[in-house]
Formats: structure tokens, C-alpha cells, sequence
């Protein structure tokens, strides 16, 4: 096995399913935290985008991007989380792809500084949950009792969504009984308990009171 280091901001979800992704496969690994509004210049050295995750390879070689990483991470510990047949696989590889703009969603109607926009992002992120709903296919997980790759993108979304509706009562699963369902499985899954720091929410909460967003003014 490579000796690997995550390099991570706390409160990143992209960095949560890698997280994920490692803890599912009990991959041992190294966590170097860094601050985003202070990277440190060995960081922007080995960072193509300036962004975390990055994950580095015995000492040196670097991946960067989570759905790349997580994909790496499967393929060194098979069996493989993704499922078999070639089109499943695919299918769920788009379906992580839409996750990443869900997650940039969430972070707009997090940051959002108005009403017009908060009503904004929350349509779109209401009208990207319907689509994902019709995706579903019963069952446990995304793909169905199986616990897949696909998951471990949408768990970080959950555990922001369930924060929110829990703080802002932004009722955002109201009517999504498929997807109420899955975030219920994803957020009593070890590897997704164990994929935040302690203190997660407190520092989520906060993170919200420092800034000008309208949803912590509102509250
Ligand atoms: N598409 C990237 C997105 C990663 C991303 O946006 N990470 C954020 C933190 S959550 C970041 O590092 N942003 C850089 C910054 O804020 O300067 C991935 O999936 O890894």
C-alpha cells in the first residue's frame, strides 16, 4: 500500500468523500490541514488549482480533484466500489459529476447575501434534488442496497442539507421521501460520522455568523 496524505481544509465537503472513500476501504492515511484564506506556499507549489483535496503519494506524486482521487483510491483496494457493468459505472461517474455542482449550489444558498438570491439558489437546488429523486431506484443507497463510489459524493451534500434544515428549517427533503431515505443511511454510515472533524457543525455554524449571509440573519 503507497503511504498517503490527504491534504485538507476542515470544513471542505470535496475533502469529506475522499474521507469517505478512504474509511470505507481502510486505507491508512496521513490528514495535513491547511487554512484556504492562508495557503501555505508548499501548497500552492503542489496544488494545480489552489484547491484541497490533494492527495500525495508516497512523499511525492500528487492528485488533485475528488472524484479523480476517489477514483484512485478504489482502484488500488479492489473490489471496486463502482459497480460492474460498464454503463452502471458511467451512469454513476455523471451522477458524480452532478453532485460536484449540487455541493456549489448548497455553498451559494449558504452564502448568499440577499433574499433574491437566497430564493434563487434555493429553487435551483430544490429543482436539482427533484432530478436526483427521479434517479433513485429504491433501496438503501443510490444504486440500491449496495454501497457504492456515487454514495460517497453525496453524503458531504446530506450532512449540509440535513444541517440546514435542522437550523434554518429550509425543509429542503420535505418532499423527497427517496432522497430522505438515502440521506438517512449515508448520515448513520460510520465512514460519514467519521469523515468531519468533532466539532463540524459548531465550525459550520460559525463560519455562517462571521460572514454576511442572509440565511444567519434571517434566523
Ligand atoms: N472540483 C474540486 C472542487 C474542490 C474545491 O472547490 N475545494 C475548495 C474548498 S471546499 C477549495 O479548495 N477552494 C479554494 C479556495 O477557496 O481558495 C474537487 O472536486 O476536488
Amino acid at each position: 500500500m503507497p503511504k498517503i496524505e490527504l491534504i485538507s481544509f476542515k470544513l471542505c465537503p470535496y475533502v469529506q468523500r475522499s474521507v469517505i472513500t478512504l474509511l470505507e476501504k481502510n486505507i491508512p492515511f496521513d490528514v495535513t490541514y491547511i487554512e484556504l484564506d492562508n495557503k501555505p506556499d508548499w501548497f500552492l507549489e503542489i496544488s494545480p488549482l489552489g484547491k484541497v483535496p490533494v492527495l500525495r503519494i508516497n512523499d511525492d506524486d500528487i492528485l488533485f480533484e475528488s472524484a479523480v482521487i476517489n477514483e484512485y483510491l478504489d482502484e488500488i483496494t479492489p473490489p471496486s466500489l463502482h459497480p460492474e457493468d460498464p454503463f452502471a459505472k458511467a451512469r454513476n461517474r455523471a451522477w458524480i459529476e452532478f453532485g460536484s455542482s449540487l455541493l456549489m449550489t448548497s455553498h451559494r444558498l449558504r452564502t448568499a447575501e440577499d433574499e433574491e438570491s437566497l430564493e434563487k439558489e434555493r429553487s435551483l437546488l430544490l429543482t436539482q434534488l427533484n432530478q436526483l429523486e427521479a434517479q433513485l431506484k429504491g433501496g438503501k443507497f443510490f444504486n440500491g442496497e449496495r454501497f457504492s463510489l456515487v454514495d460517497t459524493a453525496y453524503a458531504p451534500v446530506f450532512c449540509l442539507i440535513d444541517l440546514l434544515d435542522r437550523h434554518f428549517n429550509t425543509g429542503l427533503l420535505e418532499h423527497l421521501p427517496g432522497l430522505k431515505n438515502w440521506s438517512n443511511n449515508l448520515l448513520q454510515r460510520p465512514s460519514v460520522k467519521g469523515s468531519v472533524v468533532e466539532d463540524y457543525e459548531e465550525r459550520v455554524l460559525q463560519r455562517l455568523q462571521d460572514s454576511s449571509a442572509i440565511l444567519i440573519r434571517q434566523s
